[in-house]
């Protein structure tokens, strides 16, 4: 399935009905995956950003309680980064290219989210760039012990599950080049993090296939090799997924 960019239609507060079956769906949304049909009636979007508005049914209010801290907990006392003057940004070496071995059609690309049950949803790079853009300046640290500051911009993948619905209630992401080459796992808490992007520019520019283009993760607190280029897909786990330089003898987290 398709998505495209939706602007949150706010239910009639009056409408009770509306509001039941707003609850019965995002139940649902949290246990499976369902979520596309709550998104009609206004979304994950819509329940987190109004818990002030009164006249809010108690199971209503439960859900949104319950969202907010799954996001509040991954949020509150995270280390950032730091960040750099844009003036000192340069353009990394190329560094890896495993799962990039293929010549990618950018038209034909799609991002593909499976959740545990194994249903999956595409995502065009409009969808993800329909999310607010985010530009920061960090360290992308190599294990092989050089470090480059880029500009780079993106979603935040926080931004991208919620909105599209995608269920946060599980504790990993398996990513993977189209072709499954290559593969880094992610616990969730780091892949909510707010500098973890889902990145399409580097240095003001539109990514090179070298880079990762379309679309590729950066995660600043993590050294290079989870910072996944040419990204194809994420599946939701229960256990902790496969990475492929953690099979090669580094540390899974790889955390700096
Ligand atoms: N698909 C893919 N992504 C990858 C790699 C790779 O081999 N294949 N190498 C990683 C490593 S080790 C580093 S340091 C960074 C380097 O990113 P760059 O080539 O944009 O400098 O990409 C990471 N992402
Ligand atoms: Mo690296």
């Amino acid at each position: 399935m398709m998505e495209n960019e939706e602007t949150p239609q706010r239910p009639a507060a009056s409408d009770a009905a509306t509001e039941a079956e707003a609850v019965r769906r995002s139940r649902r949304a949290f246990i499976g995956w369902g979520l596309a049909g709550l998104a009609g009636l206004g979304g994950w979007g819509w329940l987190v950003s109004r818990p002030q508005e009164g006249g809010i049914p108690g199971p209503l209010r439960r859900v949104l309680e319950f969202n907010e801290n799954v996001s509040g907990a991954y949020f509150k006392e995270t280390r950032l980064a730091p960040e750099f003057a844009r003036s000192r940004a340069t353009t990394p070496r190329v560094n890896g290219k495993y799962g990039l071995e293929d010549e990618l059609d950018p038209a034909a690309w799609r991002l593909r989210v499976q959740s545990i049950d194994g249903q999956a949803r595409e995502f065009t790079l409009a969808d993800v760039q329909a999310l607010p853009k985010i530009e920061m300046v960090t360290e992308l640290k190599c294990i092989e012990g050089w470090s480059v500051i880029v500009h780079w911009a993106g979603a935040r993948m926080a931004d991208f599950l919620s909105h599209y619905q995608l269920p946060a209630a599980v504790p990993y992401l398996l990513l993977q080049t189209p072709n499954e080459k290559y593969y880094v796992g992610l616990d969730l808490k780091s892949a909510l993090h707010p500098q973890t992007l889902l990145c399409y520019e580097m240095n003001g520019r539109r990514l090179t296939p070298a880079h990762g283009a379309p679309l590729r993760l950066v995660t600043p607190l993590k050294y290079g090799i989870k910072h996944l280029k040419r990204l194809g897909s994420i599946a939701f786990t229960t256990e902790r997924p496969k990475d492929f330089w953690a099979e090669r003898g580094y540390d899974w987290d790889s955390g700096h």
